[in-house]
This record gives structure tokens, sequence and C-alpha cells, in this order.
């Protein structure tokens, strides 16, 4: 299965919804349940990660558990170089392009990319842009932090990030943010940016999703409304019907 040409074929007809979850948030039993009630819900992808470090161990158990669980694909969303699984369906090789440290921008993938190479899983070229407030991604990654109207510097982003070749752009505010990025910043990106564009971090509410996607965004992710929700199904399925109306 190409994963990248999944997600491109899926954009033709519909916006994408992806469910992340934090393995460093519960066991690989919990992740797993997460993922089969994100699944009926009716959610596309699993990205599996976070910013917290997490050793190969644990994603390996985490991926194995969800994977027995669902058949939808599950793409590894890195935080550091040890976050690598041959269980994964694709793995995010995402550059922090606002990072101030040259291992986030380029330096762990070098480390990174020949044991993703031998192990054969599929990688997916991706510019990942934390704005404002970061969370823990922006004091892990040293960001400098792109406000959350800014999109003269938003745009100039994506538009390197598509130019480097990569094929889709991140704009994140961090996981459990207050704010999700402005819709006014995705609108005036969307208007140049060629690449499908993920918006992340932040989104509890199908009003925020419907927001965001009417602006141009192809794909929401959300992750704290799952983990902190009692009633997944429920409210997941409110969010993905929200993408999927635009
Ligand atoms: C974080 O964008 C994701 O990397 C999801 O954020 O946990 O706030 O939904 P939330």
């Amino acid at each position: 299965m190409n994963v990248l040409l999944k997600i491109t074929e899926k954009l033709k007809d519909e916006k994408i919804h992806m469910t992340l979850i934090d393995p460093a948030s519960q066991g690989p039993e919990q992740s797993a349940a997460i993922a089969e009630q994100a699944s009926s819900a009716g959610t596309d992808f699993i990205m599996v990660g976070g910013s917290s470090n997490i050793s190969s161990r644990s994603i390996d158990h985490a991926i194995i558990s969800i994977k027995e669980r669902t058949s939808i694909p599950v793409i590894i969303f890195p935080g550091s170089p040890e976050m690598i699984s041959p269980h994964a369906d694709a793995i995010y090789f995402m550059s922090l392009l606002n990072s101030r440290s040259i291992e986030f921008v380029i330096g762990h993938h070098v480390n990174a990319a020949p044991f993703i190479h031998d192990l054969g899983v599929e990688t997916i070229p991706m510019g990942y842009i934390v704005f404002e407030p970061g969370m823990t991604v922006g004091r892990v990654g040293n960001v400098d932090l792109i406000g959350r109207t800014d999109s003269v510097r938003a745009g100039a982003y994506a538009l390197a990030a598509q130019m480097l070749g990569m094929k889709l752009v991140y704009f994140e505010s961090g996981s459990g943010s207050p704010t999700h990025v402005d819709s006014g910043v995705v609108r005036n990106v969307k208007k140049k940016l060629d690449i499908p564009l993920i918006v992340g971090g932040g989104i509890r509410t199908p009003e925020a999703a419907a927001d965001l996607c009417h602006a141009g965004a192809d794909i929401i992710v959300t992750g704290t409304v799952v983990e902190k929700s009692s009633d997944i199904p429920y409210e997941l399925k409110r969010i993905v019907s929200a993408v999927k109306q635009h």
C-alpha cells in the first residue's frame, strides 16, 4: 500500500480526518481501543507519535496492538529519531522548518535515514511548521514560533516546503493548544499552495474543523479530543462529519 497515494487519491473526493494517538499517554491496549473507536467514527488514518520521547519498542507495541484491532493505515508522526517501526504503513519524514536547531530541520533525518531505508517503510516528506502557542513541540523543538495570524511568514514557509519538494505541509499549534491556527492564515496560504495542507493542534469542535476546512485545510488532525473524551465515537463522529461536509 502506498499511503501518500491513498491520501492524494482520497483528497480528490473529500477532505481527510486523521486521529493522533500518543503512545506515551497510555498503554498499547488503550491506544488500540482508541484507534478502534476512532475508526468506527470514520477517521481515515491513524497517526502514532508525539513530542515525548518514546522508545522504538513502545512504538512497536502500540502499532502492533492498533493493527490487531483496525485496518486503517497507520502513519508514524515522529518526535524523535527513535520513533521508527517496521509495523507502520508509513512515516512522516518531517522537517521542523521553523526550528532554530539544525537537528530538527535535517540532523535527525540523516541519522534515521539508513535505518528507515533498511526497514523499507514508506517515507512521506512533509514540511512541519509550528505556530503560537506551540506547546510541548514548540519548546522541545526550539521553535521560532509563527504568530497565529501571520499569513506572510506562514505562506513563505509553506511555499519553501513545496519548492523543496515536500509532499505535504503541516500547520501545527501544538497538541492541547487552547487555540488553533487562524482560518484566515489557512485561506491566504491556500491561495498560493498546490500541495495538501494539514492543520492540527487545538481543534476540538466540529465548528473549528468546519471553519478550517472551509478556509482550505485539506486534512484535519485531532488528538487531545479523543484522549480526553468519555464518548469518543459521539465526539469524533461530529468532527469527522464536519470535515467530510466540505
Ligand atoms: C498535535 O496536531 C496534533 O500534534 C493534534 O493536536 O492534541 O490538540 O488535537 P491536539
